[in-house]
């Protein structure tokens, strides 16, 4: 097949700006690549991902559709990123069999009709708001099968859940390193925004003395300055956004990973990305962390808000065996898996495509 991803639009791939849905993108094409496809990366300026195929495209970038109200009109800026991919695939799509689209927008959502090729449409987050969920709903009916989700949860959050097929996620566990013994200390792996709910596991590092070691890409300046204000005296050490070799490396010494979303994570490939390196993962039960953690056995799935319920799940980190972690990323998540399910996704699509 010869492929034509559309990147996420928030921020150039490698930055971490686009969060989960990077790493996403990353696998599905080595992948792809992997199975002799044919592949080409549309993503903003200053995309860099390994020797990734990516052609640059200029362009403001889109405002995060979390950070936006449910019933805001579809912002796109005069000259945006967004409008120039969707341009220039329109331009080359005889040369494709498959646009495969990361970008969680109206835009080439509601131009699937105007394409000559199908689109499979990889939806990243759960429901955001009314003008995703309108025209997402109606490229759901026209093109039955081309709406990828991560989970059944993230699913659910929209009025086709029962349209929608769960594709779950995948990881290359040959560079994640399993670790027996941890150091004392706890992990935190996300963006920096509102959305993460950071300021939970400061709190709970803070009330049991144990070193919290957050990764990630500062999303929200502000946001992180009043968690440094509100917890002064938090034993915590911001290391940063990292390659996955050198995350995975500082995340197999953690005790445990603490994940506390305030809005339902699609998925969570932090979490697996913990697992695979043998370190427990205490999570709220809320979101794509409830269809992958197995409560008491791999971590904990805890009562999602409360700072309490994550220092009981702390103090019960010792009873989960690390390597039932490791043991479950090779069993549900392994790359060559997921390959499988996303090559047969989009060969499903190029089946039931009538426009061929
Ligand atoms: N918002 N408008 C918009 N477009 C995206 O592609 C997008 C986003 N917010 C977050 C995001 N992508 C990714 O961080 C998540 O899909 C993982």
């Amino acid at each position: 097949m010869r492929l034509l991803f559309l990147s996420t639009s928030v921020g150039p791939l490698g930055t971490g700006l686009g969060g989960g849905v990077e790493l996403t993108l990353y696998n599905v094409a080595l992948e792809m690549l992997r199975r002799q496809h044919q592949l080409t990366i549309l993503a903003p300026m200053n995309s860099q991902m390994g020797n990734l195929p990516i052609v640059e495209v200029a362009g403001e970038l889109q405002v995060p559709a979390q950070t936006q109200d449910r019933d805001v009109p579809v912002i796109m800026a005069g000259n945006s990123v967004l409008v120039n991919m969707c341009e220039y695939a329109r331009k080359v799509q005889s040369e494709y069999d498959l646009i495969v689209n990361f970008a969680y927008d109206w835009l080439p959502c509601f131009l699937t009709r105007f394409y000559n090729i199908p689109i499979a449409h990889v939806i990243s987050m759960g429901s955001l708001s009314q003008a995703m969920d309108t025209i997402v709903g109606e490229i759901v009916q026209e093109f039955p099968g081309t709406i990828g989700v991560c989970t059944k949860v993230q699913a659910e959050t929209f009025t086709f859940a029962k349209d929608c097929k769960v594709l779950g996620s995948g990881i290359d566990l040959s560079l994640y390193n399993y670790c027996e013994t941890p150091e004392n200390q706890l992990a935190w792996v996300a963006r920096i925004a509102p959305e993460k709910g950071l300021e939970d596991a400061v709190a709970a590092a803070q009330i049991l003395g144990i070193p919290l070691k957050i990764f990630g890409k500062i999303q929200d300046q502000e946001y992180w300055e009043k968690i440094l204000r509100d917890y002064p005296d938090a034993p915590i050490e911001y290391v940063g956004f990292l390659s996955t070799t050198a995350l995975q490396a500082q995340l197999g010494k953690c005790r445990g990973m603490l994940m506390t979303p305030r809005w339902v994570e699609a998925f969570g490939n932090v979490a697996i990305e913990a697992l695979a390196c043998g370190v427990p993962v205490i999570a709220y039960r809320r979101g794509g962390p409830i269809e992958i953690v197995r409560d008491g056995e791999t971590g904990f799935l805890v009562e999602p808000d409360s700072v309490d319920a994550l220092v009981d799940a702390i103090n019960n980190l010792d009873k989960i065996n690390r390597y039932y972690c490791r043991k479950q990323a090779e069993e549900e998540y392994s790359l060559p898996a997921w390959g499988d399910r996303m090559e047969q996704w989009f060969k499903n699509i190029l089946t039931a495509d009538k426009r061929r």
